[in-house]
């Protein structure tokens, strides 16, 4: 692929963002959007000389016409994480998670990208009765996090049916990995944990700990995001971005402690309004039709992360 072909990344300087810009680096030339609310420009460091850096906030979208102009792909990773701060804070989600992936779309159809790929949530199964979870079942959102991102998702289809842009939606499932921020309580848990075991402190766990997750690492992620955005056929369709598994938040934390060899028992506070109890994707569509391998054991993901923990702390 000629190296003058343009990606555009928005949430470029976000945990899962900066791990895709690592990966299109050698594919093409690079350019990030991204507020900063959330993401930093320190995940950036070491490639921040090889791509183009846009502070924009997808809500403006006046601003960002002329930074997607000229794209072959946008990949959009930027919004506001979180089950609980969309029920704590509903309006900044909602204005950027719904508004602001509309602006996306339609600055990508205004500019002819060839195509876009949208960081949807596996939130938007919900409580679905049935493991794994498949992308034929019935959405079920919880929370208003849930049911922005099932909307872009609904967006990004309609776009590809009504204006012929080609939109493939991935249903992420709980990332987690190098460069994830765990200074917030909206942290992903998998963050937070890292940040207690090596304070040798004990974590919280909402409800008993026996909800599961299929915890899937970040580099498994961003390569599923550059397969979606080569795929063909795969236009206007959804899929899931999981690892195939799911381990309970107290499997994990056990692990963790043996890892380390401590002993560090978890708090335990009420379950969480608007939590999923189980989640576990099936991944048979998205190795059928994106070619999707993931390659982190969970153990490797662990370790891996943990290890950049220790040289950032
Ligand atoms: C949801 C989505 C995920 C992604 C993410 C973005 C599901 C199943 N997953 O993740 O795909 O879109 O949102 O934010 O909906 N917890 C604790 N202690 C803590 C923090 C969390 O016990 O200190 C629990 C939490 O109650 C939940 C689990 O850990 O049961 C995972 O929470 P999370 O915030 O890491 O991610 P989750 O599942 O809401």
């Amino acid at each position: 692929m000629a190296n003058d072909v343009k990606f555009v990344v928005t949430g470029g300087a976000g945990f899962i963002g900066s791990t895709l810009v690592r990966t299109l680096l050698s594919r093409g030339r690079v350019v990030v959007i991204d507020n900063l609310l959330t993401g930093h420009e320190a995940n950036l460091k070491g490639v921040r000389g090889q791509i183009e850096f846009h502070n924009v906030d997808i809500r403006d979208a006046a601003a960002l016409d002329p930074v997607i102009r000229g794209a072959d792909t946008v990949f959009h990773l930027a919004a506001i994480p979180s089950v609980p701060r969309s029920i704590d804070d509903p309006v900044p989600s909602h204005q950027v998670n719904i508004d602001g992936t509309f602006n996306v779309l339609r600055a990508a159809a205004n500019a002819r990208a060839r195509r876009v790929v949208y960081a949807a949530s596996s939130s938007a199964y919900g409580d679905a009765e049935v493991l794994p979870k498949t992308e034929t079942m019935t959405p079920s959102p919880k929370s208003p996090y849930a049911v922005q991102k099932l909307l872009g998702e609904y967006y990004a289809s309609v776009f590809y049916s009504c204006y012929g842009l080609e939109t493939v939606s991935l249903r992420f499932f709980n990332v987690y990995g190098p460069r994830q921020d765990p200074t917030s309580p909206y942290s992903g848990v998998l963050s937070l944990f890292m940040k207690h075991l090596l304070a040798r402190t004990s974590p919280t766990i909402f409800g008993d700990g026996e909800q599961s997750r299929d915890f899937t690492y970040v580099e498994d992620v961003a390569d599923l995001c550059w397969k979606a955005s080569q795929a063909s056929g795969v236009a206007g369709k959804m899929y899931n971005a999981g690892n195939g598994n799911h381990y309970t938040l107290n499997q994990i934390w056990k692990l963790l402690q043996q890892m380390e060899g401590v002993s560090l028992p978890s708090n335990m506070a009420p379950p969480r309004a608007g939590d999923v109890w189980h989640s576990q994707a099936d991944t048979a569509a998205a190795i059928r039709d994106l070619g999707h391998s993931p390659r982190f054991t969970i153990e490797e993901g662990l370790r891996r992360t943990l290890e950049w923990y220790r040289g950032a702390a």
